[in-house]
C-alpha cells in the first residue's frame, strides 16, 4: 500500500490534472487535491517547476514531478500493485500510442468545445476558472479575474489550427472517433479490456475535463456516445471491477486485443498522421537551422521555456481543408515512448505488431522520425 502524504496540484476543468486524477485513483494513492491557486503553489512550487504549469505532483519526500508522463512513470517504478499496464508487449505498444494519441492530438478538439462555444457555456466556464483564483478575494472579483485567464487560454486556438475554415473538419473528425469509442465501450469497460492502462490515461486527459465537464461537448457526448460518457464517469472512481461489466478482469489473454479496439486504432492513425509528419519536418528544419544544436538545448522557438513548445508554423492537407497551427513538439516526443516499445519487441510479439500495424494503417506513424531525438529535461523538451 503506498503511504500517504501525495499532493496534486492543479484544477477540476484542467484537461491535464484530469489525466493525473484518474490514474492516481486507479492506482489507489492517497492523495490530497489542491487548487493552483493556492499560495504555496505559486511562491514556491511554479519557481521550482520552473514555469506556470499545472499539474504538478509533490510526493511525501518532498520531490515536485511535472507531466503526467512523468508522474505516472514515477509512482509506476515506485509500486507495483493494482496493475495498470499490460504484460503483453504489443497491448504494451498500444497503451503507450494511445497515451501519446490521447494526451496530444485531441487537445485541439478539447480546446475548440471549450472556447469556439464560450457563449453557451460562459457561466460554467467561470465559475470554473474562478476556481483557480485565491478564494479570499470576493466571488464578483474571482469571477473577473477568470475572465481574463479565460482570455488567455481562449486565444490559443489559432495557434491549436482551431479557425473558421478548420472547425467542421475538426468537429467531423471527433465524431468519427467518438462512434468507434462508443462500439468499444458498449463491450468493455476500458480501452485495453477489463483494467485501465495509459491507453485510458491518455484518453481521460481531453475526454473528461473538457469534452465530460463542458456544458456544449458534454450534450454531444452523452446524447452521440453515452458509453464513452460512463467511461469518463468510471475513470474518476478507485474502483477497477464494474459491475456493467461482470466477469471483465484484467487484460486480454495471449496478448490480444479487443477487436473493436482496432476500430479506435484505424481512426487515430489516419487522424493523426498528416499532423505528426508535417511536425517532424518542422522538428528537422528547425535543428538544421540551428547555429550550435548542442545537447540539452531547449527545443522552443523563442528559446523560452514553454509547456507546449512549437518550432515554427506548419500547414498541411488534412481532411480536406488545409490545417494551420503551431508545430507540436510534445507529440513527437510522447509518440517516440511507443516506438522505443515498439522497437524493443523481437519475434513473435514483433511479427503481431507488424501484423496489427498493417490493419489498422499504422506502419507511418509509427516508422516517422527525426534526425534526433527529443529528450526531456529540467521539465522541459531539449535535444537528445
Ligand atoms: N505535458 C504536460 C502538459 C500540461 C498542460 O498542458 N497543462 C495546462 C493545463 S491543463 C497548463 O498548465 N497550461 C499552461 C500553458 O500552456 O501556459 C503534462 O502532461 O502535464
Amino acid at each position: 500500500m503506498p503511504s500517504p502524504g501525495y499532493t496534486l496540484w492543479g484544477t477540476p476543468h484542467s484537461l491535464f490534472t484530469g489525466k493525473a486524477r484518474s490514474y492516481l485513483l486507479k492506482k489507489r494513492v492517497p492523495f490530497t487535491e489542491l487548487l493552483a491557486s493556492d499560495a504555496r503553489f505559486l511562491g514556491e512550487v511554479v519557481p521550482a517547476v520552473g514555469h506556470m504549469v499545472i499539474p504538478v505532483m509533490e510526493t511525501p519526500e518532498g520531490e515536485l514531478i511535472q507531466d503526467t508522463t512523468a508522474i505516472i512513470d514515477h509512482l509506476e517504478a515506485r509500486f507495483a500493485d493494482p496493475v495498470l499496464h499490460p504484460a503483453g508487449p504489443v497491448q504494451g505498444v498500444v497503451a503507450h500510442f494511445l497515451d501519446a494519441f490521447g494526451s496530444n492530438y485531441l487537445m485541439p478538439a478539447a480546446m475548440h468545445y471549450r472556447w469556439s462555444y464560450r457563449a453557451e457555456q460562459e457561466a460554467f466556464l467561470r465559475a470554473e476558472f474562478a476556481r483557480a483564483v485565491p478564494p479570499q478575494l470576493p466571488y464578483d472579483q474571482r469571477l473577473a479575474m477568470a475572465g481574463a485567464i479565460m482570455d488567455r487560454f481562449n486565444g490559443f486556438l489559432p495557434n491549436l489550427g482551431v479557425t473558421a475554415e478548420t472547425i467542421p473538419a475538426l468537429e467531423a473528425a471527433y465524431a468519427e472517433l467518438l462512434d468507434v469509442l462508443e462500439a468499444h465501450f458498449r463491450l468493455h469497460p476500458y480501452l485495453l479490456g477489463g483494467r485501465p492502462s495509459l491507453a485510458d490515461f491518455g484518453l481521460i486527459a481531453p475526454l473528461y475535463a473538457h469534452l465530460a465537464r463542458d456544458p456544449v461537448p458534454a450534450m454531444l457526448m452523452r446524447t452521440r456516445a453515452p458509453n464513452v460518457a460512463r467511461w469518463t464517469e468510471r475513470m474518476n472512481v478507485i474502483e477497477i471491477s464494474d459491475p456493467e461489466f461482470p466477469g471483465a478482469e484484467g487484460y486480454p489473454a495471449d496478448d490480444a486485443l479487443p477487436e473493436t479496439l482496432e476500430a479506435v486504432l484505424t481512426v487515430a492513425f489516419a487522424q493523426w498522421q498528416a499532423g505528426l509528419a508535417a511536425d517532424a519536418a518542422c522538428f528537422d528544419a528547425w535543428l538544421a537551422s540551428l547555429p550550435d544544436p548542442a545537447p540539452g538545448t531547449v527545443v522552443s522557438l523563442s528559446g523560452q521555456r514553454q509547456v507546449h513548445p512549437h518550432v515554427g508554423r506548419i500547414e498541411y492537407p488534412w481532411r480536406g481543408i488545409t490545417m494551420r497551427r503551431a508545430s507540436h513538439i510534445h507529440s513527437l516526443w510522447h509518440l517516440s515512448r511507443a516506438q522505443d516499445a515498439a522497437r524493443a519487441l523481437t519475434g513473435d510479439a514483433a511479427q503481431r505488431l507488424t501484423a496489427l500495424l498493417e490493419r489498422t494503417g499504422g506502419e507511418q506513424v509509427m516508422g516517422l522520425t527525426t534526425s534526433r531525438r527529443i529528450g526531456r529535461e529540467n521539465n522541459v523538451l531539449v535535444l537528445g
